[in-house]
């Protein structure tokens, strides 16, 4: 069974918007907002819904910029993520219970405390590319095998 999944990562440059997973799946990491499409919902809705519940900010504009597809060598499962960005929003950033929230510089990014195939995309976003991935993750979600493609269009 394959899931559908939504990440939106807010950029306003020089800095993107990231939060450390307080508990649940990819706990300890700086991820970006998102969650799992839920029935009757849309793409779109997802990416907004999951970062207000996350961040507690509301998105309105948001860009599709990738389409990452992961698999673990040894278990069933499938994961496909939908990457979004924008560089708006209204509210004030809240932590919740899920997500600690906080600003980095784009040249601060900690990709040693986050998902390993971020360093191989999230430069990719920053530079208003469009992305298909594949990753092939080991049992400690290192990357075993990966392909990524610069697309023109989504
Ligand atoms: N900022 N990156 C993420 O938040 C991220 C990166 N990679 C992932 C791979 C599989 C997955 F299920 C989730 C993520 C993820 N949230």
């Amino acid at each position: 069974m394959k899931t559908l999944m939504t990440l939106l990562i807010v950029h306003q440059h020089p800095k993107i918007l990231l939060g450390m997973k307080k508990r649940g799946f990819g706990q300890g990491r700086w991820n970006g907002f998102g969650g799992k499409v839920e029935k009757n919902e849309n793409l779109e809705d997802t990416a907004k819904r999951e970062v207000f519940e996350e961040a507690g900010i509301r998105v309105e504009n948001i860009e599709k910029m990738g389409i990452l597809n992961f698999s673990w060598y040894n278990k069933q499962e499938l994961i496909e993520v939908h990457v979004f960005k924008t560089n708006q929003f209204n509210g004030t950033i809240k932590e919740s219970e899920e997500m600690e929230p906080k600003w980095f510089d784009i040249d601060q990014i900690p990709f040693t405390a986050m998902w390993s195939d971020d360093i191989h995309w999230i430069p990719l976003l920053l530079d208003n590319k469009k992305f298909n991935g594949i990753f092939v993750f080991d049992d400690n979600d290192q990357i075993l095998k990966h392909k990524i493609k610069i697309i023109k269009q989504i």
